[in-house]
């Protein structure tokens, strides 16, 4: 027996003319197993767990789009952090399972993998962490309501912790088709009940661009607008893949005008391709890739065939054409610049890694490799035009590679010959323990004085940074290693650039501070400046932000003083409640108001009180929850083109998206 079979995975009485009905439902395990071992179903129970609870419902509602019953979903943050996720699609059958004598409504929402839809045209997700069926929501919410309108009638279903509170009900008649789902994850299970508006827009904006003609609205119940309107966002792609690419270099200069598109289907595997690619001017790559339209964001076998069509075809293409003169180009070469959605659609996809994002089907590569390289190579063959631009651009890179690596080598020796190598301005912390050491990059001169008066000097180190840190995201890479600033940063940290198999790596074994602390000016000079610090960590030190060793300090905005009495303030709620407090609500003068422009403005001793103290301070671990959105802003505010920055500045005035 397969291991499928033994799972009941497959369906085998499912009827001919592809229908479903309540007879195809197979019962096969109690919701109890999934409360007690949530994470083997969703992951995990904490914060993303709770998103992969609505990511799972929103999966069914897609499976109906793909089917080409469902137009539009909705999606409905609520204020007690509950979620409504609606669908037009074909609606939940109703009609009475045999075996089982309920309704097939019922089974679907209680009993686990019963999503009924094991046919070969659909694709389930194995060992992913979504398909594994709207009924593991129900067992990890305290409450969930189901509305199913179909075949002129609505029907309705309540659970509590996934166990029905009543059978499934006619509450009236129906003109639509559609499946509404409620639900409030149990408190007694996830860490954090709290919805992000940023990871679920992310997510549905990633799905609209995935699906193209399907409508997905999020609103969020949380926050009302100044009209009284919940904030809404709606999200839809008439183009799909290659809409994608170029919503992602909107700020980018472009090297061919449109994406090259690819779709393939590989008959033998049943595997389907899609791929949106281009060139643009920048340094960086810009890879995306989904496996039947969950991000697989560490890549995995597609993405190693795609790579390998890129640049096994380019580098064909550049020598019989003797584009290369004299130079050695190598495969990472042709990335630079390069921005692509890769989806691939797999019958039976295995995810492995940390996280199972990464697809591990071998069998994927040869089929993306092929499927890519046939369609690059006849494009390259039609547009010699643009296949020249594209080449010029890679012989820049594999120039600039070389001369990086040169001087990096420099850089990484010096310090090697230097004895302890440190830059001068840092003043180091006396415990050489990294567990519990921290170093402070402090914005201006003036300010790192401050600091470090004003730091524990036993675990706490001070490195102040000029105010104008270079421009990473235009600058080419051998500049990096002759900033100051940059030098110092890789020197203090001991951390350093590292080559392997062609790929470039960050050691961070010699890491001499576990916590690295940005503290800038808590006005829009100073948010920059933590903007263009992260633009550097993201590009060339990711790592400790993957590691979680990057935070950004949180000087107050305000001190608040009646006599000898003070309080510092970080938002205007605080400070008018503490104005308020120490006025009594009457106008009186003797309570001051001082409002902090920079951390210059604080003495030592504010600024251990408020911002460095670990025991009164907040720090914002600065997290990439979504790389993609991350490097979106860090390029619309860095990049070359002016409209979509000055959009995106006017439009997000706080710096809000790398958020702890
Ligand atoms: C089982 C079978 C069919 C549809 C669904 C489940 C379904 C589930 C969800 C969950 C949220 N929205 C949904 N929409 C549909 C096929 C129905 C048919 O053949 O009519």
């Amino acid at each position: 027996m397969s291991e499928k079979e033994e799972e009941g995975l497959v369906s085998k009485d499912a009827n001919s003319r592809g229908n479903y009905d309540a007879g195809n439902i197979q019962a096969l395990e109690g919701l109890e197993a999934v409360r007690k071992r949530p994470g083997m179903y969703i992951g995990g129970t904490d914060v993303r767990g709770l998103h992969h609870l609505v990511y799972e419902v929103i999966d069914n509602s897609i499976d109906e789009h793909l089917a080409g019953h469902c137009n539009n979903i909705f999606v409905t943050i609520h204020p007690d952090n509950s979620v409504t996720v609606k669908d037009d699609g074909r609606g939940i059958p109703t009609g009475m399972h045999e075996k089982l004598k309920k309704s097939a409504l019922e089974v679907v929402m209680t009993v686990l993998h019963a999503g009924g839809k094991f046919d070969k045209d659909t694709y389930k997700v194995s060992g992913g962490l979504h398909g594994v069926g709207v009924s593991c929501v129900n067992a990890l919410s305290s409450h969930l309501r189901v509305e199913v309108h179909r075949e002129g009638k609505k029907f309705e279903q309540e659970y509590s912790c996934g166990k029905p509170l009543y059978d499934v009900r006619v509450i009236g008649d129906s003109d639509k088709r559609g499946t509404i789902v409620s639900f409030k994850p149990d408190e007694t299970i996830f860490e954090t009940l709290e919805y992000s508006w940023n990871t679920l827009s992310v997510r549905m904006r990633e799905l609209a661009f995935l699906n193209k003609g399907l409508n997905v609205t999020l609103i969020d119940e949380r926050d009302v607008e100044e009209d009284g309107s919940f904030h809404t966002e709606k999200f839809y792609s008439e183009g799909g893949l290659n809409e994608y690419v170029e919503y992602l270099d909107e700020a980018r200069t472009k090297l061919i005008d449109k994406p090259i598109h690819i779709t393939a289907r590989d008959e033998e595997t049943n595997v389907e391709i899609e791929v949106a690619m281009s060139y643009n001017t920048s340094y960086s790559e810009n890879l995306h890739s989904f496996v039947n339209n969950i991000n697989t964001r560490e890549g995995g076998t597609h993405v190693s065939g795609f790579r390998r069509a890129v640049a096994r075809v380019f580098k064909q293409y550049g020598d019989d054409n003797n584009l290369f003169k004299k130079i050695t180009v190598s495969a990472e070469d042709f990335r630079e610049g390069l921005t692509a959605v890769i989806s691939v659609k797999v019958p039976e996809p295995q995810f492995k890694g940390q996280t199972k994002g990464e697809l591990g089907n071998s069998e994927v590569t040869g089929v993306v490799s092929r499927a890519v390289g046939d369609v690059l190579k006849f494009y390259l063959e039609e547009n010699p035009h643009k296949a020249k631009l594209i080449i010029e651009k890679v012989v820049l890179a594999a120039t600039a590679r070389q001369a990086a690596q040169k001087a990096r080598e420099m850089v990484q020796r010096k310090n090697v010959l230097t004895g302890s190598g440190l830059p001068g301005k840092l003043s180091d912390c006396s415990s050489k323990d990294p567990a519990i050491s921290e170093i402070y990059l402090v914005e201006g001169d003036s300010a790192g004085g401050t600091a470090k008066q004003g730091r524990d000097r036993n675990f706490q180190a001070i490195l102040p940074l000029r105010g104008k840190i270079l421009n990473v995201e235009k600058a080419l890479e051998y500049k990096i290693y002759e900033n100051e600033e940059i030098k110092n940063m890789f020197t203090a940290l001991g951390v350093s650039i590292e080559e392997k198999e062609g790929e470039k790596i960050l050691n961070i074994e010699k890491l001499r501070y576990h916590k690295v602390v940005i503290m800038c000016d808590a006005d829009i000079d100073g948010s920059h400046i933590v903007t263009l610090i992260l633009t550097f960590f993201f590009r060339y030190m990711k790592p400790l932000i993957e590691n979680g060793h990057v935070y950004i300090a949180a000087p107050p905005l305000y001190r608040i003083s009646k006599g000898k009495q003070f309080r510092y303030c970080w938002t205007e709620e605080e400070r008018k409640l503490a104005t308020e407090t120490y006025s009594g609500g009457k106008n009186d003068d003797s309570v001051k108001i001082q409002r902090y422009k920079g951390l210059g403005e604080m003495n030592a001793e504010q600024l251990w009180d408020t911002t460095m103290d670990p025991s009164t301070r907040t720090l914002r671990r600065v997290d990439i929850e979504d790389a993609a959105e991350c490097n979106r802003i860090f390029s619309m505010l860095m990049g070359d083109e002016v409209p979509p920055r000055r959009a995106f500045i006017e439009a997000n005035a706080k710096y809000a998206k790398v958020d702890a």
